[in-house]
């Protein structure tokens, strides 16, 4: 069922929307000039396909977009999402591998339907993702407190968020979303109250900083792939702020405690290894924050990425 493993599509979305800070819309740009996409295209030996542009969306966003159901700018995060799953699903019905660099992780509502729709269409299979972050994403508009919904992807990708407006992600159809039993996540560290209930109630697979701690990155992330199955498609969404501040400074919300870099490569180097990775998000790179971490955060979300294609260390 595998993508062709040596072709990559490419998706830059230079899209912020999803929290407050400007800058994470900089990161696609930023990541590319780095070299990403020339490393992996030459020592790695993809295809790319890409369309040398980073996408601003601003032909799809709305001209005013007040808040609604306590989320903010929630018309404008859905039409940019929106396009994203369609570009996304474009490639990945190919049979691409699809690298999305964002922006702020709200994105991933735009990725993750997009893969889940089109490998449910080409392979009748419903994805896994696994998530690393610091935090779950996974508030509904009514247990946010902060509003912003790069807090949110994952209650409307499995489908505990939902919204009947089609301009407020009423286009989630459930071919695009995933299942929570299919969902696992490393990392977490800083988890609202509500997001906790949530975990707790649905049995979502969660490994947080004390799990690592505890076994190990090698453990749990072979705890973390016996959970979903060999042979299930993987869609690994990689937020930089699961990396400690020490090693990913540059991103909206830093939380000490967390992977070191090593650990952050080791999670994609066995992702790779699987052979099922599908697609890949990069996402919260903020290369206007921090400006001397600004560099270190770039090569760490680089140096992850080419992890994930298949770089290997011998
Ligand atoms: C909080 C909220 C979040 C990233 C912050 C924070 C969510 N749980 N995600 N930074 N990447 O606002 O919902
Ligand atoms: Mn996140
Ligand atoms: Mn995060
Ligand atoms: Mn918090």
């Amino acid at each position: 069922f595998l993508p062709q493993r040596d072709q990559l599509g490419v998706v830059a979305v230079g899209f912020s929307g999803g929290q407050p800070r400007p800058g994470t819309d900089a990161a696609p740009m930023a990541l590319i000039e780095s070299g990403l996409l020339d490393q992996v295209r030459d020592e790695l030996g993809y295809q790319v396909h890409y369309d040398n542009k980073v996408h601003d969306y601003s032909d799809v966003r709305p001209a005013s977009d007040p808040v609604y159901r306590n989320m903010k700018r929630p018309a404008t995060v859905s039409a940019v999402t929106e396009a994203l799953q369609k570009q996304v699903y474009e490639h990945a019905k190919e049979g691409r591998c699809v690298l999305t660099l964002g922006g702020d992780h709200s994105i991933a509502i735009g990725s993750i339907a997009g893969t889940a729709k089109a490998t449910r269409e080409r392979l009748g299979r419903e994805i896994a993702v696994i998530w690393v972050d610091a935090h779950a994403d996974i508030n509904t508009p009514e247990t946010s407190d902060s509003g912003n919904i790069h807090g949110m992807p994952a209650a409307f990708l499995t489908g505990l968020a939902r919204e009947d407006r089609k301009d407020v992600f009423g286009w989630i159809t459930d071919d695009m979303r995933i299942n929570l039993k299919k969902l696992v996540y490393i990392g977490l560290r800083d988890v609202d109250r509500g997001e906790k209930q949530i975990l707790r109630e649905h049995g979502i697979k969660a490994f947080s900083m004390h799990d690592v701690d505890r076994y190990g990155i090698g453990k749990v992330v072979e705890m973390a792939l016996g959970h979903i199955g060999n042979d299930t498609p993987i869609h690994l969404s990689f937020d930089v702020d699961a990396l400690d501040p020490m090693w990913a400074p540059s991103t909206g919300t830093p939380v000490r405690g967390g992977l070191t870099l090593r650990e952050g490569d080791f999670i994609a180097e066995c992702v790779h290894e699987t052979g099922s990775l599908i697609a890949m998000d990069m996402v919260e790179v903020n290369p206007s924050l921090e400006s001397q971490g600004a560099s270190e955060t770039i090569r760490a979300g680089c140096s992850i990425v080419r992890c994930a294609l298949g770089d290997t260390l011998l």
